[in-house]
């Protein structure tokens, strides 16, 4: 998956106590994204999805999709923040 493919669906596996989680949503809120979040404390089913993907049960990680099918698991709380950063600017909320 290449930095410029199309995003389907992107969202966010992370807990409310955690604080690189709560960096990861405050990025998400300042920069106006509309990113669906996954409780993997609140919802067993999530925690089983980031293992079974990302491979380790570590919070946060993005899940991305793209429209060609590719699925990438972001690990990292500053590295999750870059990629908003630099490519979301399709998931903007309406204001
Ligand atoms: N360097 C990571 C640290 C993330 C981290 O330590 N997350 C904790 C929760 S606050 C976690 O998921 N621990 C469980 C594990 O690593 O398996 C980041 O910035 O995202």
């Amino acid at each position: 998956m290449s930095d410029n493919d199309q995003i389907k669906h992107i969202s966010l596996y992370h807990y409310q106590s955690c604080p690189f989680c709560g960096f990861t949503r405050e990025a998400i809120e300042t920069l106006g994204l509309d990113i669906e979040t996954r409780d993997i404390l609140l919802q067993p089913a999530f925690r089983e999805e980031l293992v079974a993907g990302g491979g380790k049960p570590q919070v946060p990680c993005l899940k991305i999709e793209t429209d060609n099918g590719a699925t990438r698991w972001l690990y990292e709380s500053s590295d999750i923040i870059h990629y908003l950063k630099n490519n979301t600017v399709s998931l903007k909320a309406c204001a």
